[in-house]
């Protein structure tokens, strides 16, 4: 059996039955005008890992390994957005409002799309979720039991919100997880820094952590 070289120990690599997540990589994310930079964040530090990510979605697709994307979003009409969510803090724009780049987080605006560089290949399962996690309101858990995977690779955006909390909830439902270290960005260096150490602590806890070419030198060594 292949193994990754993760924290905090091996993880037993099963290629028949893994999928690779990528969580909202998105415009709104990642360039000026867009959700992430309307809370004040410096949206560069998610715009660094894109190649990185690209070469892991690159290895997963070389390999015949599923790859699915989720996309945090809502219908255009707002009916999936809590007020609670919606209301929340001081944006200089909210989700819905018109910004640069269209509705901010709203189904088929141009800034909700996924970056062109990390864009899901006609065939992929691509999760539009109006929450953090990916599974809740969403048809995740069904694609997840239908491709009969078992362990769930992750990267994106931010590693402390959605990329945690979609991991948490599969940690929770028996899935394996890991995630790839350098091809997961927070605005905040130090949340993402935290985030990689609670998921790895207590004997791996919520899953394991390993770097890109770890993750694709298992795939090749599989
Ligand atoms: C946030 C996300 N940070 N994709 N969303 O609001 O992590």
């Amino acid at each position: 059996m292949a193994e990754i070289d993760a924290l905090p120990f091996p993880f037993a690599f099963k290629p028949e039955a893994v999928a690779l997540v990528v969580i909202d990589m998105q415009r709104d994310f990642a360039e000026p005008g867009g959700f992430g930079a309307s809370l004040g964040n410096d949206v560069g530090r998610v715009v660094a890992i894109v190649p990185t990510v690209k070469r892991l979605i690159q290895g997963f697709r070389a390999a015949g390994l599923p790859v699915i994307h989720t996309m945090e979003c809502h219908r255009s009409d707002l009916s999936d957005l809590p007020p609670a969510k919606r209301n929340r803090g001081n944006p200089s724009v909210r989700i819905g409002d018109v910004g640069p780049m269209g509705r901010l987080l709203v189904v088929g605006e141009p800034g909700t799309a996924i970056l062109d560089e990390v864009a899901p290949l006609p065939g992929e399962i691509v999760i539009e979720k109006p929450g953090k996690g990916a599974f809740y309101a969403t048809s995740f858990g069904e694609d997840l039991k239908r491709l009969g995977v078992l362990q769930l690779v992750f990267a994106g955006v931010t590693t402390e919100v959605c990329v945690q909390t979609t991991m948490r909830e599969a940690n929770d439902r028996g899935y394996e997880c890991l995630l790839a270290e350098d091809a997961t960005e927070s605005y905040f260096p130090e949340f993402k820094a935290a985030a990689l150490a609670m998921i790895r602590a207590q004997g791996a806890i919520v899953g394991w952590t390993a770097m890109t070419d770890q993750v694709l030198k298992g795939i090749a060594d599989a």
